[in-house]
């Protein structure tokens, strides 16, 4: 007779996780750290049950945004390169829309996520239960069918046996390199108390091995083939490098064959800055030292990256004629991108069989100081750029400005005297260089994808796959809680902190030292940035006084200092850069969490860089500014490549 035990399938749920593990190189991690929950009618009483009475080893965490709280869950799965989660649960009806977002955030990202939205009962019986959708068409569709097209894997648990091959499914997808994302298992209210004699074989130990798939051998013959023609070949580091812990085999891969690289915002930090091959960021919001060597490059060689437009200037980054794709994913559906030479396999595995390859063909680039000249040029226009001071009246800024009232009004309401450069150029400088740096939305990650450096694998922290404003300061706690030791710090621009900040609650109630850096410039800077680069004019995305039809009227200073007074962080408002460098000085010292009201010009963000990104534009129009940048896209668009 098989041993049961008799438990809810909340009681089952937190006992199963509560027993997975992962192996990655034979070393074991326990995966789930705890839950995150906001609790409502919809999971208190049958999740909050469970986890009341016996949570195991699990940590109960308490979120304040359901949205917040799955970003902290999906910053602290990144952070721990995939090899741990916190499942977040929420409360039916708006508790589980507001995970949408984020699920949607982490699937983008390739970082597992498990989310249990709860739902209506089963049983329909107090139909409409609370919260209850009431979708006239068909009374199986609830809010919890919107997670379908943002999930990697999705269920809906009816009855308790159920959750047996939901969990185990999603265990899938959780743990698989190439598929990973969000994973939702919807619990009907009453099937969350309802109970079962579940196999007690279902909850012994399991681990789940996160292996290394190597490209077959005629995929490496394919792609050794095209690299040993190449002259100019330029390797680009994505995340999937990241993830496979292949920063290392990377760097040595390039050193032997010399080969550049470029690095994508998931993949910038698996290599290190330093590295002399090393060129920064790539694409729309890359380096002039990537961007010149890709122009002219004849091979590109992918690796772990999704080939996002940033990446590749919408497919007009790459102008040699002869040029070829090479790809090394562990997704055959990215490895197919730009009709790609490819390779599936993991990174670290695949560029060492390849290195084997290309040694046997005494393979090396044609290159001869091109790579130092890029460099040299890049890292003579950071100090450029980290050096610029406001000038008075008469100050220039980097960025085109329509309405040129903004920045002397910006100055004279705030007596911000802060570049967005130079402020990035004295964080670098000044914090730990064992700390990691978070960012997200606006025009932060652009600047720091061009301008920041570490040689702390996995020091840079950006989400930039769906780029959701938001995310830093919940990112924040997630990264703290996966790195304890580390100072930790969030850029987020006065938007992004609007949009959603409720974490810092949280952070607050776990006692985590973070530092948030508020860069305050009174606006979507990089969204009016888009407008006037496209012959418009300034339409609400500065953040001005109404005149009852636009928002056109004055600036609206925000003292966001007082934000974080009132939960009780150590604040400073930095108005120079030298008050900045202080105030981080001054903040090592605190145990507190720490946040900084930077008063940031507006229009001080880097530009150009010989790169083009695509965006929709309206080809008619009265405006003569708009016809023209109308006439503009369309050339690039002409010049791009098709797909
Ligand atoms: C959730 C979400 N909504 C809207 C956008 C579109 N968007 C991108 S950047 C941006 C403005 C960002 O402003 P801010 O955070 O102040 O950064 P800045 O560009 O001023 O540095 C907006 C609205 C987005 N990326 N995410
Ligand atoms: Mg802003």
């Amino acid at each position: 007779m098989t041993k049961t035990l008799r438990l809810t399938t909340a009681q089952a749920i937190v006992k199963f996780l509560d027993n997975q593990y992962v192996s990655m190189d034979g070393k074991e991690t326990k995966f789930v750290e705890g839950f995150f929950t906001i609790f409502g009618h919809g999971i208190a009483v049958g999740l909050g049950e469970a986890l009341d009475s016996d949570p195991g080893q699990l940590k109960v965490f308490q979120g304040r945004n359901e949205q917040g709280m799955c970003h902290v869950a999906t910053a602290f799965a990144k952070q721990m390169n995939r090899k741990k989660i916190i499942p977040c649960a929420s409360s039916i009806g708006p508790g589980a829309a507001n995970m949408v977002t984020a699920c949607a955030t982490a699937t983008v990202n390739n970082i597992p996520l498990l989310v249990f939205p709860a739902d209506t009962f089963a049983s329909r019986r107090p139909d409409p239960v609370l919260q209850q959708l009431e979708q006239s068409s068909s009374l199986a569709t609830t809010t919890n069918d919107a997670f379908k097209p943002v999930c990697k894997y999705w269920d809906r648990v009816t009855r308790p046996e159920m959750v047996m091959t939901a969990l185990i499914n999603a265990m899938r997808v959780l743990t698989d390199p190439a598929e990973t994302g969000a994973c939702c298992i919807s619990l009907c209210q009453d099937t969350e108390g309802e109970s079962y004699d579940f196999p007690e074989y279902f909850f012994r130990k399991r681990v789940h091995r996160i292996t290394r798939p190597a490209a077959v051998e005629e995929e490496l013959e394919d792609v050794a083939e095209v690299i040993a023609g190449a002259e100019k070949p330029l390797l680009i580091v994505g995340g999937g490098v990241r993830y496979s812990e292949a920063g290392e085999a990377v760097e040595k891969f390039c050193e032997e064959f010399k080969i550049p690289f470029g690095e994508t915002q998931g993949g910038k930090s698996a290599c290190r800055s330093s590295h002399p091959y090393c060129l920064g960021g790539i694409g729309v919001t890359g380096t002039s030292a990537s961007n010149i060597l890709a122009k002219d490059a004849d091979v590109v060689i992918a690796v772990g990256s999704r080939m996002s437009d940033f990446t590749t200037g919408s497919k007009s980054l790459f102008k040699n004629e002869n040029v070829r794709f090479v790809t090394i994913n562990n997704s055959r559906y990215h490895a197919y991108k730009l009709d790609a030479v490819k390779a599936v396999g993991d990174a670290r595995v695949t560029i060492e069989a390849l290195a084997e390859k290309l040694r046997k063909r005494n393979y090396r680039s044609a290159y001869t100081d091109e790579i130092e000249r890029a460099k040299a040029a890049w890292d003579k226009e950071l100090e450029r750029l980290g050096s610029i001071e406001y000038t008075g009246e008469d100050f220039e800024p980097l960025i085109k400005a329509r309405d040129m009232r903004t920045i002397p009004e910006f100055v004279r309401l705030t007596d911000g005297k802060i570049t967005q450069t130079a402020a990035l150029a004295a964080i670098n400088r000044t914090i730990d260089k064992n700390a990691t740096i978070i960012t997200a939305g606006g025009s932060l990650p652009s600047c720091m994808q061009r301008m920041w450096k570490t040689d702390k694998r996995g020091g840079y922290h950006a989400e930039y796959g769906y780029s959701c404003m938001g995310y830093e300061v919940a990112a924040t706690l997630g990264v703290k809680m996966a790195e304890p030791d580390n100072e930790v710090y969030c850029v987020v621009g006065d938007s992004s902190f609007q949009m959603l900040h409720s974490e810092i609650m949280t952070i607050m109630q776990e006692k985590k030292k973070v530092n948030i850096l508020i860069f305050d410039n009174c606006g979507f800077g990089c969204i009016n940035n888009l407008e006037m680069n496209h012959g418009i004019g300034s339409i609400a995305t500065e953040f001005r006084y109404t005149d009852g039809r636009k928002p056109t009227g004055d600036l609206i200073p925000v003292d966001y200092a007082k934000i974080g007074e009132g939960y009780g962080l150590k604040t400073y408002t930095c108005r120079t850069v030298q008050e900045l460098t202080d105030a981080l000085e001054d903040a090592k010292t605190q145990r507190t969490a720490c946040l900084f009201d930077l008063k940031v010009i507006p229009k001080t963000m880097t530009d150009g860089y010989g790169s083009w990104w695509d965006v929709g534009i309206a080809d008619v129009s009265e405006k003569e500014s708009v016809r023209k940048a109308s006439e503009e896209v369309m050339k690039e668009r002409s010049e791009a490549r098709d797909y």
